[in-house]
């Protein structure tokens, strides 16, 4: 059945130029873009977006990586969109990252890893919530 995922270009491979081929392949691999843009975050907001992570070791460099620069967040759409992102994203730490996947292609390390994706429908609804209006994703 139809899916929407939410998902990022984070600020490391729109530095390197890698926006465009990430898209490529996330629709070679038939994901709908439904919406797109070209934004920054501060880090205020970095850290409403990953909440979650708020008791982390690592939450710190996180939201100030992720407000270090221009990002392209996304909402996709295709039949089990949310695990087949996660698939085609691969591991977290890139070292463990599939071949073929984006992180084992894009990804410089475990925090600079390119690509965020939704990991389950209650937080894609969040996020999509988070960056798009309803006018933008209808
Ligand atoms: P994401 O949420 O960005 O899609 O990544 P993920 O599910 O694969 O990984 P998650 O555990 O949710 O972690 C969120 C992001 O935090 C950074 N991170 N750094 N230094 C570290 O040990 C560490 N662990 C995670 C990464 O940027 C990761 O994508
Ligand atoms: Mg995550």
């Amino acid at each position: 059945m139809s899916q929407r995922t939410f998902s990022i270009v984070k600020p490391d491979a729109v530095r390197k130029g890698h926006t465009g081929a990430i898209l490529a392949k996330i629709e070679e691999a038939g994901f709908k873009i439904v919406s797109i843009k070209k934004m920054s975050l501060t880090d205020e907001q970095a850290q409403g977006f990953y909440h979650v992570h708020s008791e982390r070791p690592f939450f710190k460099d996180l939201t100030k990586f992720m407000s270090s620069g221009p990002i392209f967040p996304m909402v996709l759409e295709k039949d089990n969109a949310i695990a087949d992102l996660r698939k085609l994203m691969g591991a977290t730490n890139p070292a463990n990252a599939e071949e073929g996947t984006i992180r084992k292609q894009f990804a410089a390390s475990i925090e600079e890893n390119a690509i965020h994706g939704s990991d389950a429908e209650d937080t894609a609804a969040f996020e999509i919530g988070y960056f798009f209006a309803g006018y933008e994703v209808k």
